[in-house]
């Protein structure tokens, strides 16, 4: 019987982008986990959680207890869910699942019953400053195999989500306002995404699934407009049309379009996602798995999903680290309600600290069949990568309206 002996975060960002992880460490001495507690706008929060909460609570106790160690920790705290404490539950949960595979000798999807497919399908992102090279980096994915693009583009002198574009220009900015990056503004955006689309049907054709992603920044009504005017164009899925705090607004679109609709990579507790899926509200759960707390709690959402046909789609950004996407390409592998799978590219760098992040090839993430989570942490190479020097600490800086007013990021 495994004993914990540590329980310890180790904080890297090898391209760049502030990562943590979570090692739970055993009394034999090559057996131990990794899990990802990344939650980049607040890691040092997370480090706090982990360290000076979880360990204590943890060493000494059985590594095999994976669920009462998951249910015990949840309530510690009396106050729970949020992202903080998520992320650290969510580190080491994950640990503990990587470390019974190890003791089985088989890749944590084998313990969650095995392969439903040989690999999971994924979805890239294009983007552009214009329709043309938008179109030209949707061709790139495309020409490379990729059967799913995700399109978003600048809408010029904006700082639109996802497009690449958020430096300041000063084309827009009036002149009396203080901005740390270029305003935002929803109309010039709702105006333009439906001829983005017209644009790339055409011009792509019709078997290429396209997606976007609303990223919460428009008011709801003319979420649903967009929402409506998008659905001749067949998208995959249109991801966060609202934010979490206008949940209410799914079942008021849901009678009026078609269109297929991604949510949740904001959501931290069942409060927040139960309701949307036993209605039908949503087609693709979007959760970012180490936001509801790891592996377990994610099994126990995918299989809810299951009986009410709401597909997954994983969140897997570049702020979920390499141990986060070979997480949920455990879960991918495993689940009948798969829907698609989010890509992030990771650089050399980070794929060095990370040996076994999971391999991209043909569209889509392949597992490399080694027990546990099968990808493991070369500390040492990691403290060569210390988070960046930031004034915020990585905290995202405001969004303004031309009037001044912050909106969501
Ligand atoms: C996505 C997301 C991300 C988030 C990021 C926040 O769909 O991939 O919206 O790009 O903005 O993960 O840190
Ligand atoms: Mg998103």
């Amino acid at each position: 019987m495994p004993r914990i002996t540590a329980v310890r975060t180790i904080c890297t960002a090898p391209d760049g982008i502030r990562l943590v992880i979570v090692k739970v460490e055993t009394d034999e001495p090559e057996l131990y986990g990794l899990g990802c507690a990344t939650f980049t706008q607040r890691p040092l929060a997370v480090v706090t959680a982990v360290q000076e909460y979880l360990a204590p609570f943890l060493i000494g106790r059985n590594s095999e207890d994976i669920e009462d160690i998951y249910q015990a920790a949840y309530v510690s705290s009396y106050w729970r869910s949020g992202p903080v404490l998520n992320n650290a539950l969510s580190g080491v949960d994950e640990a503990l699942w990587d470390i019974k595979g190890k003791q089985a000798g088989m890749p944590v999807y084998q313990l969650l019953g095995g392969k439903c497919r040989t690999s999971a399908p994924l979805y890239a992102h294009a983007s552009g400053r214009d329709l043309q090279e938008l179109e030209e980096n949707a061709r790139k994915y495309m020409e490379r195999g990729y059967r799913y693009v995700r399109c978003q583009m600048a809408v010029r002198g904006y700082s639109t989500y996802g497009s690449g574009a958020w430096t300041l220009s000063a084309e827009k900015t009036p002149p009396h306002l203080q901005l740390e990056q270029a305003p935002w503004e929803p109309g010039p955006y709702c105006r333009q995404v439906p001829k983005m689309f017209e644009h790339l049907r055409v011009q792509l054709g019709d078997e290429v699934e396209l997606l976007h992603d609303v990223h919460e920044r428009v008011p709801a009504i003319q979420a649903i407009g967009l929402a409506k005017e998008l659905e001749q164009y067949r998208l995959f899925f249109l991801e966060d049309l609202f934010a979490p705090e206008d949940n209410e607004y799914f079942r008021i679109v849901r009678q009026q379009t078609s269109t297929p609709l991604a949510m949740g990579e904001l959501f931290v507790n069942q409060a927040e996602y139960v309701p949307l899926i036993k209605d039908r509200l949503i087609d693709f759960i979007r959760v970012h798995i180490s936001d509801i707390g790891g592996l377990s709690m994610a099994r126990k959402l995918a299989a809810m999903c299951e009986f009410f046909g709401v597909r997954t789609a994983w969140h897997g950004p570049g702020d979920v680290s390499p141990v986060g996407h070979a997480a949920n390409l455990q879960l991918d592998l495993a689940c009948h309600n798969f829907g698609i799978q989010e890509q992030h590219e990771f650089g050399e760098r980070t794929r060095e600290v990370f040996p076994g992040t999971p391999q991209i090839r043909d569209g889509a993430l392949w597992s490399n069949e080694r027990p546990g989570l099968g990808i493991d942490l070369d500390e040492s190479l990691a403290a060569k990568y210390p988070f960046p020097e930031h004034p915020l600490n990585g905290a995202w800086p405001a969004i303004r309206r031309l009037d001044g007013t912050v909106i969501r990021p």
